[in-house]
This record gives structure tokens, C-alpha cells and sequence, in this order.
């Protein structure tokens, strides 16, 4: 008998195709009527795979009395009750490493689109204006500060690109990294006092919600951009739109949203954002390791081992 495991939302087509051929797959999304669905096939159920966006609740929990492990599908677990999974003895496993350089490829990426004007440049020529002038001059990028919040996985391989940028790196996160050549700066507001540009690659959830706050962005200055790669929960959305319209801070860089994939029209309006469909690991070659990854969490699990990206 197979497995039976519940599919919050669309994968890669290549995980479905390949988790069917080895569970049997329930798809909450296309139920019309999801308590009754959950509630016709809950009690069989023994996995969850779901995006990290999107987790798991206690209530889905509770709707799985069977239920063994959560696979995430992606390394953000903010959007599962991690809480209520280890009361109820619930495994939970992510995707650590596999998105990590691409991500931090994109990051880079992104600070030098925002910096060097290079959406703006491409919306410029395609609405015809070149011919009636030059684009406002950008700014520099090497050589210039580089604040990042949250030194993980991500944040470091951030810093290492940064780095051959000739830039002078610091940065904020609940502990000092003695093993980082980079400077830490214990207070958010103050790193972004002493820094040109501030980038977000530390994990979503309750200790960073809002961290990201007016004082903070008052303190990058009319200067400052902003880069987030980590999750809009980060940052306090109304003061950055505020920011953003009065020119407390100059620019910013978004590839993650509240509700996505609604973005809201306020960011929508404004040439000084770059709004992003939170694509920062959506390169084939870690999208197929993703899967890889899922799957083998999944397999180590239901064979009686350790799932290799168990949370916790
Ligand atoms: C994923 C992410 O694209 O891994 C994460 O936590 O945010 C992204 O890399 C997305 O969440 C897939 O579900």
C-alpha cells in the first residue's frame, strides 16, 4: 500500500509526477470544499508536502490524525506551526543548501538592478524615451557598504559575492559569527545608520517580524536601498511604503510580498521599486534539487530513517 500524502498547493510538475508514481496524492488546492475534503480523506493521510510560503497550521494538524512529517518545499519554515508539530510528534523537514547560492546569486543580482537603475533602464528604452534624454545617473555599488541582516547560510554566501564587490561588510543577526571576517553590529537601526545598502536574508517568523521598521529605515537615509530576499513579514510594509514616498529611503528591491502573488499597488506605482514574483530559487538546477531533496525527506521517513533536512 502506498503512503498517502496531502499536496497543499502545485509543486514542479516533475515532484508531482514523481511522488505519485510512489504515494498516493491528495491535492487540497483543487478541493471545491476543503474541511470536507480533509475531513473524507484526513484520517489516512501521513504526509504533507507544502511550499514554504504557504506551511502548514494547527488546524490542518489536527484535520491529519495520522499525520507523520511535513516536507516543506523550499528552507523557509515561518509558515509552519513548528510548535504544535512537535506536540503532536510531527517530523518537519525543509531544504537547507540546495538554494543557498543561487539565492544569494539573485540577492546580488537584485542590489545591482536597484542600484544601477537596470529595470528602470529597461522600462526607459521600451516606453521610447531615450531619444528625449539620458536616465537619471545610479549609483555606485563596489566599494560601498553592504549591510546584511541575517548571517545564515544565505546572508554568508551574500557576503562572500559582496566581498569580490570590494565591499565593506557588516552585519546584524542575534549572535557574532567569530568564524565571518565581517563586522557585527548588534543594533539593527545602527547598521543601517553606518551602511549604503541593506539587504534581508534572515529567516521569516515572530523573532523577526517588523524588524524592519520606520526607525530602521529612517536610519538608511534618503540615500539607502533596500534589498529583501528573506520574507515580507520582515519588514514593517506600511512604513517602508511611506519611506519610499517621502524619500526617507531611496530605493528598494522586493521578491517577497505579504500575500503574494498580490503585490500592492502603492510598490506597484513607484519607480524607486523593483517588485520581484519571489524567484530568488527558481533556477532549474536548484528547483530539481528542491524536489530531489523533498523526496528524500520524505523516503528517509517512510523508511525508518532520518529525514537529511529534519528541522530541529
Ligand atoms: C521558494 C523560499 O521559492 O525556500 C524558501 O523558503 O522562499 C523560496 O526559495 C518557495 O518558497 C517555494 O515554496
Amino acid at each position: 500500500m502506498k503512503p498517502e500524502i496531502l499536496l497543499t498547493a502545485p509543486v514542479e510538475p516533475r515532484l508531482q509526477a514523481d511522488l505519485e508514481a510512489v504515494y498516493r496524492v491528495h491535492r487540497l488546492w483543487e478541493a471545491a470544499d476543503k474541511p470536507a475534503f480533509l475531513a473524507a480523506i484526513g484520517k489516512g493521510v501521513r504526509g504533507v508536502v507544502t511550499r514554504s510560503v504557504i506551511g502548514a497550521d494547527e488546524a490542518l494538524m489536527a484535520a491529519l490524525p495520522g499525520l507523520e512529517i511535513i516536507a516543506v518545499f523550499g528552507v523557509g519554515t515561518d509558515a509552519v506551526d513548528l510548535a504544535a508539530a512537535r506536540d503532536r510528534a510531527v517530523r518537519v523537514a525543509n531544504t537547507p543548501g540546495v538554494l543557498t547560492e543561487d539565492t544569494a546569486d539573485y540577492g546580488i543580482g537584485l542590489l545591482l538592478a536597484l542600484a544601477r537603475r537596470i529595470v528602470e533602464g529597461d522600462r526607459y528604452v521600451r516606453a521610447g524615451k531615450w531619444p528625449a534624454g539620458l536616465l537619471a545617473n545610479s549609483t555606485r555599488v563596489h566599494g560601498k557598504k553592504l549591510g546584511i541582516v541575517g548571517l545564515g547560510r544565505i546572508g554568508s554566501a551574500v557576503a562572500r559575492r559582496a566581498q569580490a564587490f570590494g565591499m565593506d561588510i557588516r552585519y546584524n543577526g542575534p549572535r557574532a559569527k567569530p568564524v565571518s571576517a565581517w563586522t557585527h553590529v548588534p543594533d539593527l537601526a545602527a547598521l543601517a545608520a553606518q551602511v549604503d545598502f541593506l539587504i534581508l536574508t534572515c529567516p521569516g517568523g515572530p523573532q523577526t517580524a517588523g524588524i524592519v521598521n520606520r526607525e530602521v529605515l529612517a536610519a538608511l537615509g534618503p540615500e539607502g536601498m533596500l534589498v529583501n530576499i528573506a520574507r515580507a513579514s520582515v519588514i514593517d510594509e506600511k512604513a517602508l511604503v511611506t519611506a519610499l514616498e517621502t524619500g526617507a529611503i531611496k530605493a528598494a528591491a522586493l521578491d517577497v510580498f505579504a500575500d503574494e502573488p498580490n503585490v500592492p499597488e502603492a510598490l506597484l506605482a513607484m519607480d524607486n521599486v523593483i517588485v520581484e514574483p519571489h524567484i530568488a530559487s527558481t533556477t532549474v538546477e536548484t528547483r530539481m534539487a528542491i524536489c530531489d531533496l523533498v523526496l528524500a525527506n520524505l523516503a528517509a521517513h517512510f523508511a525508518g530513517r532520518t529525514p537529511p533536512g529534519l528541522v530541529g
